[in-house]
C-alpha cells in the first residue's frame, strides 16, 4: 500500500502549476500521468491504450476467450490546487489489485480505466471521460473539446470508439470520501449506496461600468454589488434546506480595475441534494432570487445550465457484494451516500456500478491537505481482492 501512496504522490508531480496539483482535461502534464500508469499497467500484464476521449485503459485478459469485462477506475484530472488522491487513487488501486493477481487469470476480463476528465474545470462540463465510455458525447460537446483532443495527439472523430461493449459486468470505483463522515465514525471504509444529484450553472450579471470616483452611489448599476447580494442569498437559502449544499465557487469581474464600477460579473453555481425534487426546487428559488436582485438594481442576469445530473443509486447486487467483502475482512460495514459527484454516477447509466470510500482524514478534499491512511488503503485492497474472489466464484 505504500506503493499506492507513493504512486499517487508521483502522479501528483504532473501539474500545470508548479508547487500545486492542478491537472485539467488533456493538459500537457497528463502525458506524464499516462506514461507512469502505462508502465505499471504493462508490468502487471495489461495491454494499454488511450482512447480518443483521452481515457487511459489497461486491459487484463480473462482465462476464457470472449468473456465479460469488469471495469475498475476513476479520474486522472484534478480541480485547481487539489490534493494528491481525488481520482488517481481509484486508478492506482485498480492497478494494485491486478498486480496482486500475479498473473492468475479470472473468468472475466478486467479493465482499469483512468478517465481523462471528471471535474469539469477546463470546459465547465464534467464527466467527459466517463460520458465517452457510455457513448454519451454529443456533437456540441465534441466541437467544444475537439481542439484539446487533437492537441493531445488524439482524433476527435474517433471518440465513439471509446464506448464500452454492452455486456460489461460492471464498474467498481475506489475513492476517498472527501468528507468527514467515516472519520467521525472512526471507520476506514464506506460502501456507497447513492450519489447526490447536482446542478452546475453559469450566471452573468450585467450592469454599467463607470468611473468609481465620479458616479454617485444612487446612480450606479454595480454588477458585483448585485452578485454579492445574491451570493449571500444563495448561502441563506441553502442553509434553510436540510441536506442541501449550494456553492458559488468562481466569480469573474469585468473590467476588474479598482477605480471602475464592475460592469459585468460571471459566476458559477453548484447545487446538490440527495433528492432531485428538493434540488430542483432550490435551484428555481435561487434563480428567481437572482432575477429579483437584478431587477432591484437595474441589472440584467442570464444563466446557462451546464449540468443537471440526477441522484444515482449504486447497483444493489454489487453493493451487497462489497458489504460482504468488507464484513469478511473483519471490518464494520457502513453504507453511506456521497455528496460528491463521481464517474460511477455516469457509468451507472450503462452498467451496474458500485463505489468503496476510503476515510478522508480531517474530512478535507479539493485541497492540498487532502490525504488517505496507509492502513485504509490496505483495507481497500483486501476488500477489493475479496470482491474479485466472490465475482470469480459467481462466474466460475
Ligand atoms: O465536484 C465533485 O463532486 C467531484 O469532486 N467531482
Ligand atoms: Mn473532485
Ligand atoms: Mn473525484
Amino acid at each position: 500500500m505504500n506503493d499506492v501512496l507513493a504512486r499517487c504522490r508521483l502522479l501528483a508531480e504532473a501539474t500545470e502549476e508548479p508547487g500545486f496539483i492542478t491537472r485539467t482535461f488533456l493538459s500537457e502534464p497528463m502525458h506524464a500521468v499516462h506514461a507512469h500508469l502505462r508502465g505499471w499497467m504493462e508490468r502487471a500484464g495489461m495491454s494499454v491504450f488511450t482512447d480518443h476521449a483521452g481515457n487511459l485503459r489497461g486491459l487484463y485478459p480473462s482465462a476464457r476467450a470472449s468473456s465479460p469485462r469488469l471495469f475498475i477506475g476513476s479520474h486522472l484530472d484534478t480541480v485547481p490546487r487539489a490534493g494528491a488522491f481525488d481520482g488517481v487513487l481509484g486508478v492506482v488501486l485498480g492497478v494494485a489489485l491486478i498486480e496482486r493477481l500475479d498473473g492468475r487469470r479470472l473468468p472475466f476480463e478486467i479493465e482499469v480505466i483512468g478517465f481523462s476528465e471528471e471535474e469539469g474545470v477546463r470546459f465547465g462540463l464534467p464527466f467527459i471521460g466517463s460520458r465517452a465510455l457510455i457513448g454519451d458525447i454529443d456533437d456540441q460537446l465534441l466541437t467544444m473539446i475537439a481542439d484539446a483532443i487533437g492537441a493531445f495527439g488524439l482524433v476527435p472523430s474517433r471518440i465513439d470508439e471509446a464506448r464500452a461493449a454492452d455486456d460489461a459486468l460492471g464498474y467498481l470505483e475506489f475513492h476517498i470520501e472527501q468528507g468527514p463522515v467515516l472519520e467521525s465514525l472512526d471507520l476506514p471504509l464506506g460502501v456507497v449506496e447513492t450519489i447526490s444529484g447536482q446542478n452546475r450553472l453559469a450566471l452573468l450579471f450585467e450592469g454599467q461600468a463607470n468611473h468609481a470616483g465620479t458616479t454617485p452611489m444612487n446612480l450606479r448599476q454595480d454588477a458585483l454589488a448585485g452578485a454579492a447580494e445574491w451570493i449571500g442569498a444563495v448561502e441563506r437559502e441553502a442553509r434553510a434546506v436540510a441536506g442541501a449544499v449550494a456553492t458559488v465557487g468562481r466569480v469573474n469581474v469585468s473590467p476588474g480595475a479598482s477605480n471602475v464600477i464592475p460592469g459585468s460579473v460571471a459566476t458559477s453555481l453548484d447545487v446538490r441534494h440527495a433528492e432531485d425534487a428538493v434540488r430542483h426546487d432550490l435551484v428555481t428559488r435561487l434563480l428567481r432570487c437572482a432575477e429579483q436582485t437584478a431587477a432591484d438594481r437595474c441589472l440584467t442576469v442570464s444563466w446557462e445550465q451546464r449540468l443537471d445530473q440526477a441522484a444515482v443509486a449504486m447497483d444493489s447486487i454489487l453493493v451487497q457484494m462489497l458489504e460482504r467483502a468488507v464484513a469478511s475482512s473483519g471490518r464494520p460495514v457502513h453504507r453511506m451516500s456521497s455528496g460528491a459527484g463521481h464517474d460511477a454516477m455516469i457509468v451507472a447509466r450503462r452498467m451496474p456500478a458500485a463505489m468503496l470510500f476510503l476515510r478522508s482524514p480531517g474530512g478535507i478534499s479539493h485541497h492540498p491537505d487532502e490525504s488517505v491512511l496507509a492502513e485504509d488503503v490496505a483495507a481497500a485492497l483486501e476488500v477489493g481482492e475479496r470482491f474479485l474472489r466472490e465475482l470469480e466464484q459467481r462466474h466460475a
